[in-house]
């Protein structure tokens, strides 16, 4: 039996709107649990990972925010990530803002010759603290794990980079900065961004995602940003884009990544309840992940 091992991040010092620290309970309280125990999986909530608080503080030499916050946090999150998967068991990590994905794939990529990653996302999160707009760190996690940015943040875990340009997939792009867009060209990252998601169609856009990463990784992440999805379906969320992805398609494709059997982590990000309408986005989660666990219709 597959055994799932949830892991809460209750972090906000990535960006700068308080609440999405209280994401991982708003997800837990829209029945996470119980939705998966009804699909015969062994389920163990492990809890929250300890977050460091000292909010504010910013090291002199950066403009970087929380900066040390940001990597006591992701440190302790990639020991308990990578303790799960020695255990066996698939690691779901419940942000939280997007930053915690450095430590996620900090924990993850060291298990693998060549992780592959999904970017499900509205953003790149490509900045490094020179291109950044906001020095907020949940803007940076892909550029950090492909081994640019600060050192402290790229070291994480003792070693970068944690994975490789060519073995990423960015879906649902719409809000791009100018240093995200020259590092997208100049590394070569495969990028759906909505043009292309609504030229192809979401089965398209999976099917073609699945056969790029297949052949050359040997396990995949899947790293959902609520906010890839439109604000409509997901409004809880702190930097949220219009033209989004449906849940409809969101759910289709969270199905085809289940079908696959491909994905062997997998983090749901930027759910804040203070700026949700009845735990609208939350449910949405849930939802999706029940699906990227096989939870079918009939
Ligand atoms: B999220 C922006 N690119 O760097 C920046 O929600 C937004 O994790 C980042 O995708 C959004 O501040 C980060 C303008
Ligand atoms: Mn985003
Ligand atoms: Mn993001
Ligand atoms: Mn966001």
């Amino acid at each position: 039996m597959k055994k799932i091992s949830i892991i809460g991040v209750p972090m906000d010092l990535g960006q700068n709107r308080r609440g999405v620290d209280m994401g991982p309970s708003a997800i837990r309280y829209a029945g996470l649990e119980k939705r998966l125990k009804s699909l015969d999986l062994e389920v163990i909530d492990t809890g929250d990972i300890e977050i460091s608080r000292d909010h504010g503080q910013i090291k002199k030499e950066t403009n970087l925010k929380n900066l040390n916050e940001v990597i006591v946090t992701n440190d302790n999150l990639n020991n308990k990530v990578s303790e799960v998967i020695s255990e066996g068991s698939f690691p779901l990590v419940l942000g939280g803002d997007h930053s915690i994905a450095i430590g996620t794939l900090a924990g993850a990529a060291k298990h693998y010759d060549n992780l592959g990653v999904i970017w499900y996302d509205a953003h790149g999160d490509l900045n490094t603290a020179d291109t950044s707009p906001s020095g907020n760190i949940h803007g940076m996690p892909l550029a950090v794990s492909l081994g640019l940015g600060h050192e402290d943040l790229v070291n994480i875990g003792g070693y970068a980079p944690k994975i490789k340009p060519e073995n990423i997939v960015i879906i649902g792009a719409r809000s791009l900065d100018k240093g995200e867009r020259e590092l997208i060209k100049e590394k070569g990252i495969k990028v759906y961004t909505m043009h292309e998601v609504d030229k192809l169609g979401m089965s398209t856009v999976i099917k073609e995602t699945l056969d790029y990463l297949s052949k050359k990784t040997e396990g995949v992440h899947l790293s959902l940003d609520l906010d890839g999805l439109d604000p409509e379906d997901c409004p809880g969320v702190g930097t949220p884009v219009m033209g989004g992805l449906s849940y409809r398609e969101s759910h289709l494709a969270m199905e085809m990544l289940s079908d696959s059997g491909l994905i062997t982590s997998a983090e749901f990000v930027e759910v804040n309840p203070i700026l949700d309408e009845k735990n609208k986005t939350a449910e949405a989660a849930v939802g999706l992940i029940a699906s990227l666990f096989g939870e079918k219709l009939l």
